[in-house]
C-alpha cells in the first residue's frame, strides 16, 4: 500500500569532502544553524532529504495544515530586518505561508548555496576526530555534526490486517503530494484524530462527496478564532518586536507573552468566575486557554474542570447526541497536546460526515475497496451472549493516514550513527533516548541535537527553542576553538543526573498520564519515556550557567 508521494523541486549542490560543521536537515533549525555558523567563521553544510528547505512546512500540505503558535511569534528573531521586513497575514499562517517565509529566509542569507537537497544521511560514524558522513551521494568528513532532523518528521504509518489489497488512493498528512488531492465526488476516510487529522477534517469535507473520521481516542481542541492581522496590530508589534519577544521566552512555553497564565488554580475560584476565565480563553482561542489557570496539568482536579467545560461546548455544539458522546474525550486535558482547529466540531453537524469510534468498531481488515470494522460486544446492545458481533464493511475512494509521526527520535533512529568505540546510538537509547541537557549524548563526541529530547522543544514555540539552541552550539563550537580544543562530549554522570531531572519535572506534571507521542506511546514497540522537559525558562538558564562555567559536565580535549 504505497501512499502518496512528493515531488522533488530542488537543486543539485555538491557537498565538500571536509567541512568543519554537517547539519542534518533544512528546516527551520538546520538553516538557522547553517546561517549561524558561517557567521561564526565555521565552514558548514546541509544535507536535506527533501527538495527544498522548510522540514515539516516542507512535507506537511495536507488540506488545512497551519501552525497552532501565532505568526508573529513562530518566527525567527535573530534578525531586526527579518523580522522586520516580512508580512504575515493572518493571526495562525497556512502552511504555503510559512514555506515561503523559509524560502525568503534562505534566500535573503543565501543559504542554498551550502545545501544539498535530495540526499539523506545514511550513516554517521566517529572516526576518532572527526565525523564521517555518509549520504546517498556520497561521503564528507565533519569535525562537528549538527542534528536538525526535526521532531516530527518520521511519519507514522500502522499497518493493517490485508492493507496490501486495498486498491483506493492512500495518503499520510506528513507526505502530502506537491500537487495537492481533488476530494471532489469521493468517499474519503481520515484515520487519526490528532492536529493533522483535526485541521484537515473540516477542509477535506468542504469537497469530499462523504466523509468517514476514524476516531482511536477523541481528542480536545480548542477554536483557533483565527483572522486577519491588521496592519495597526503588526505595526504595534513591530514598534517594540524585541520586547514582544522577550515576555515569550519568559513564559515556560516561551509564547503567549501578552497573555499570562492566571494567578489562580482552578478549585481556587468559584464557579462562576471559572467559566468566565475558561470562556474569555475559550473566545480568545488558541492553545493558551490552557492557561486559564496555573494549576492546569499538575492538579487532577483543576483539569477535571477544565476539561467539564470543554466537553459541554462539544456538546451544545455537535446536534447528535451520540456523536457528541463519542467526540468528547475523557482523559487529562493537555496531556496529549491540545488540538486548534477551525470548524471542527461543527463539522460533524454535516449530514455528509460521520464519525466511526474504532474502540467500538475496531478496523479488522482492509479490503480492494474499503475497510471491514468489527463491532465490540459492550457497543452492540443487540448482540445477545454467544453471538458473533456484527462486521460492516465500507468502501471509500480515498483513505487518509492522520496518524502522527514517530516523534523526536524517529528521524535521528533512521540515521546508523557510531559513536566511540563504534557503539550504535540506537543501542545506547535502546530503553529510550538518554543525553545531557537534550544536546550531546556520552559516547558520541561533537554531536549535537537541536530540539533533541531532554530539552523543551515540543512544549514550546518551537522557533524560540531551535534559535536557543543553535545560538548555544554555535558558541560552544567558537569557544573551542578559541581555546584550542577540538572534541566535545556529555560526561556520563551528567548525563545520568539530566536524564533524572527530565523525569522528575515531568514526574510532577500529568503528562504521563496518557499514551501520547511526548511518552513514544503511539509507536509499536518504542520505549515509553517522557521525552521533553517541560519549562523553558529554567531551562535556558541552566543552559547559560552549563556555558558560563566553562562547559560543566562536558568533557573536552
Ligand atoms: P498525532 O497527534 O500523533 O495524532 C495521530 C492520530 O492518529 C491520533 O488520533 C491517533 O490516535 C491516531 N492513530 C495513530 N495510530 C493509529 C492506529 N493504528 N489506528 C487508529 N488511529 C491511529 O499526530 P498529528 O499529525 O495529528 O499531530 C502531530 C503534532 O503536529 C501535533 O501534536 C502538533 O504538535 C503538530 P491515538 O490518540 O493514538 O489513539
Amino acid at each position: 500500500m504505497p501512499l502518496g508521494g512528493v515531488r522533488n523541486n530542488g537543486r543539485m549542490v555538491a557537498a565538500p569532502e571536509r567541512v568543519d560543521v554537517a547539519i542534518v536537515g533544512a528546516g527551520f533549525a538546520g538553516m538557522y544553524m547553517l546561517h549561524r555558523a558561517r557567521s561564526a567563521g565555521f565552514s558548514a553544510h546541509v544535507f536535506e532529504r527533501g527538495g527544498g528547505v522548510g522540514g515539516t512546512w516542507y512535507w506537511n500540505r495536507y488540506p488545512g495544515a497551519r501552525c497552532d503558535v501565532p505568526s508573529l511569534e513562530y518566527s525567527y528573531q535573530f534578525s531586526e530586518e527579518l523580522q522586520q521586513e516580512w508580512e504575515w497575514s493572518e493571526k495562525y499562517a497556512t502552511q504555503p505561508e510559512i514555506l515561503r517565509y523559509a524560502e525568503h529566509v534562505a534566500d535573503r542569507f543565501d543559504l542554498r548555496r551550502s545545501i544539498s537537497f535530495d540526499t539523506t544521511v545514511q550513516t554517521l560514524d566517529w572516526q576518532g576526530e572527526a565525523w564521517r558522513v555518509t549520504t546517498t551521494r556520497g561521503t564528507t568528513v565533519a569535525q562537528y555534526v549538527v542534528l536538525a532532523t526535526g521532531c516530527l518528521s518520521a511519519a507514522n504509518v500502522p499497518r493493517f490486517t490485508d492493507d496490501h489489497l486495498y486498491e483506493g488512493k492512500t495518503y499520510h498528512t506528513g507526505n502530502w503530494p506537491h500537487e495537492g488531492v481533488d476530494f471532489s465526488k469521493k468517499r474519503v476516510a481520515v484515520i487519526g484524530t490528532g492536529s493533522s487529522g483535526i485541521q484537515s477534517i473540516p477542509v477535506i469535507a468542504e469537497r469530499a462527496e462523504h466523509l468517514t473520521v476514524l476516531q482511536r481516542t477523541p481528542a480536545y481542541s480548542v477554536p483557533a478564532r483565527n483572522q486577519k492581522l491588521s496592519p495597526e496590530y503588526i505595526e504595534s508589534v513591530k514598534a517594540n518586536y524585541g520586547e514582544f519577544r522577550r515576555k515569550n521566552s519568559l513564559t515556560r512555553a516561551a509564547l503567549g507573552g501578552d497573555t499570562p497564565t492566571g494567578p489562580h488554580g482552578a478549585c481556587e475560584v468559584s464557579d462562576a468566575e471559572r467559566r468566565d476565565a475558561l470562556e474569555a480563553r475559550w473566545q480568545k482561542g488558541g492553545l493558551l486557554f490552557l492557561g486559564a489557570f496555573n494549576d492546569a496539568l499538575t492538579n487532577p482536579a483543576s483539569n477535571q474542570l477544565i476539561a467539564d467545560f470543554v466537553r459541554e461546548k462539544i456538546r451544545t455544539t455537535v446536534r447528535d447526541p451520540e456523536t457528541a458522546r463519542r467526540l468528547s474525550p475523557d482523559s487529562v486535558i493537555g496531556c496529549k497536546r491540545l488540538c486548534v482547529d477551525t470548524d471542527y466540531y461543527e463539522t460533524f453537524n454535516r449530514p455528509k460526515v460521520s464519525l466511526i469510534d474504532l474502540r467500538e468498531q475496531p478496523i479488522e481488515r482492509f479490503t480492494k475497496q474499503g475497510i471491514v470494522f468489527g463491532r465490540t460486544r459492550s457497543s452492540s446492545a443487540s448482540t445477545a451472549i454467544g453471538d458473533e458481533p456484527a462486521r460492516t464493511e465500507i468502501e471509500f475512494d480515498a483513505i487518509v493516514f492522520a496518524t502522527g509521526f514517530d516523534a523526536m527520535t524517529g528521524a535521528i533512529n533512521k540515521i546508523e550513527i557510531r559513536g566511540r568505540d563504534r557503539r550504535a546510538l540506537a543501542e545506547t537509547w535502546v530503553d529510550g533516548p538518554v543525553n545531557y541537557l537534550g544536546l550531546s549524548v556520552h559516547g558520541f563526541p561533537n554531536l549535537f541535537m537541536v530540539t533533541g529530547p531532554g530539552s523543551p522543544s515540543v512544549l514550546t514555540n518551537m522557533i524560540v527553542s531551535i534559535q536557543h539552541h543553535v545560538e548555544w552550539i554555535t558558541d560552544c563550537l567558537a569557544r573551542l576553538r578559541d581555546s584550542g580544543l577540538t572534541t566535545i562530549e556529555a560526561d556520563v554522570e551528567a548525563q545520568r543526573e539530566w536524564v533524572e531531572h527530565v523525569n522528575s519535572v515531568a514526574g510532577m506534571t500529568l503528562y504521563t498520564s496518557c499514551s501520547s507521542w511526548y511518552l513514544g506511546a503511539n509507536v509499536y514497540g518504542k520505549p515509553r519515556v517522557f521525552m521533553p522537559l517541560p519549562g523553558f525558562p529554567a531551562y535556558a538558564q541552566r543552559c547559560a550557567e552549563v556555558a558560563r562555567d566553562n562547559y560543566k559536565g562536558f568533557i573536552t580535549r
